[in-house]
């Protein structure tokens, strides 16, 4: 079967193999040399998303004191450290989704915070329950299974674009809450003044885990490390200040958020554990699973089952990620906003060329069976749990498009939002906040 593909797709390609495979020397193709339009093998298209290996851009970023691709600069890294850059802001733009590696992020860690939390979600469900904290729209301790909706379970819009997929490349379509529990623990520090409390509440630790503080901030505060360093490349390839992200993440709501699904319970094929939705933060970071099941959308809307390869990390657009680049409607005044479906068309609209938020779903499939099927035979546990940590914009920051993006043609038609109002919203969406 063949596909074809455009110029920037090709060109776009193109870099990020040569990144992959020549260990991030800068040897792409010239793009004048290249067809208008390529005709290709779909293999090519479903290729593993490439591996971005931040260390580079750290050595590089920490050798030239923060002033990259200043005049003193060897030219060589200059070139290289733009290349990753634009490596990185290309793969989120045109993917949704990028692989990283991050020396810092340890399996060691991964693994013992994997233990501890199927450790917690093997106990009881009135033990569990004991965290969970609806007044705070369960922004903070444990989200029982069946509270969560799924956006593709209430937005109509986004239930007329699955139908108008390709079949093979529609997600299953769930047919209420998601089984899953979840966890949320708050990273970081957080805001001394705050409209958003409920946002930004005291983080709930378990009777009986005397390791939970120290285990779940290592492994946060390494996960925020990486998503920090994608959001300054991201920016950087954007076009805007190193900072132009990271400024506004500062004091976030950053959640370490694991999933924990009951494959006993809930492990036959197909079994829906998250429907197909977008993340409303900025940007998302999984971690390892020892259950796969997560599949991903990419812009051309294509499914992709995703493999992490072992000691990398997955990073996601979410929702604020759109708003940063295009902003949004007013919302504080009133309802007029997210009444989801017209707002994600907007956004796509408005983003045309620029990131759109990575659409995913989480599922049993025939690779989960094959796993649990393992994990029986050796004993291990058959909670899937994943290491999913949400980056947030700070929820007193205002999303507005961001230096260049200002100047874009449509976007005095999308006023600044506060970033907790949008959030709010977004949660009363998807039944977390009453
Ligand atoms: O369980 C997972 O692997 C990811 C779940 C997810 O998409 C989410 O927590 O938003
Ligand atoms: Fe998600």
């Amino acid at each position: 079967m063949l596909v074809e593909l455009s110029f920037s797709q090709i060109t776009f390609a193109c870099k990020l193999s040569t990144l992959y495979f020549k260990n991030l020397t800068v040897s792409w193709p010239c793009p004048a040399r290249l067809p208008s339009l390529v005709v290709l093998p779909c293999w090519f298209l479903s290729m593993d998303l490439p591996v971005i290996d931040l260390s580079r851009y750290m050595e590089i970023s920490a050798r030239s004191g923060g002033t990259v691709c200043s005049a003193s600069d060897e030219v060589g890294n200059a070139e290289e450290f733009r290349a990753l850059c634009a490596a990185v802001s290309g793969s989120l733009r045109d993917t949704g989704a990028l692989l990283v590696k991050d020396p810092r992020c340890t399996a060691e860690d991964n693994d013992r915070f994997l233990d501890m939390m199927e450790r917690y979600f093997e106990r009881s469900e009135e033990f569990k329950l004991q965290q969970a904290r609806p007044n705070l729209h369960f922004q903070v301790g444990s989200t029982p299974e069946g509270v969560e909706i799924p956006r593709s379970l209430v937005d109509e819009d986004m239930q007329a674009r699955i139908k108008s997929m390709p079949k093979e490349f529609q997600p299953a379509i769930p047919s209420g809450p998601d089984p899953k529990w979840r966890y949320m623990w708050r990273v970081g520090p957080r805001p001394a003044n705050t409209h958003f409390k409920e946002l930004n509440s005291e983080p709930v630790i378990p009777d009986e885990f005397p390791d939970w503080k120290e285990t779940m901030d290592l492994w946060g505060s390494k996960m925020i490390a990486a998503i920090e360093v994608v959001a300054e490349m991201a920016a950087i390839g954007f076009g805007l200040d190193k900072d132009a992200f990271t400024s506004l993440m500062d004091h976030g709501p950053h959640l370490l958020s694991p999933t924990g699904s009951d494959l006993q319970r809930h492990g036959s094929l197909g079994t829906v554990f998250a429907g197909y939705h977008y993340d409303l933060n900025f940007l998302t970071i999984h971690g390892r699973s020892r259950f796969p099941g997560l599949n991903i959308w990419l812009r051309n809307g294509q499914k992709m089952e995703v493999k992490v390869p072992f000691g990398c990390l997955l990073i996601q657009t979410g929702k604020q990620q759109l708003f940063s680049n295009c902003s949004t409607k007013k919302l504080k005044s009133g309802k007029q906003l997210i009444s989801a479906g017209c707002f994600y068309m907007q956004l796509e609209w408005l983003t045309a060329g620029e990131c759109l938020a990575g659409m995913h779903e989480v599922l049993v499939t025939n690779r989960t069976l094959e796993a649990i099927e393992s994990a029986r035979q050796q004993s291990h546990s058959l909670w899937r749990v994943s290491s999913t940590l949400f980056g947030h914009i700070a929820s007193d920051a205002t999303l507005k498009p961001l230096g260049h993006f200002a100047d874009a043609p449509l976007a005095s038609k999308y006023p600044p939002i506060c970033t907790g109002d949008y959030v709010e919203k977004e949660l009363a969406a998807i039944n977390l906040k009453g």
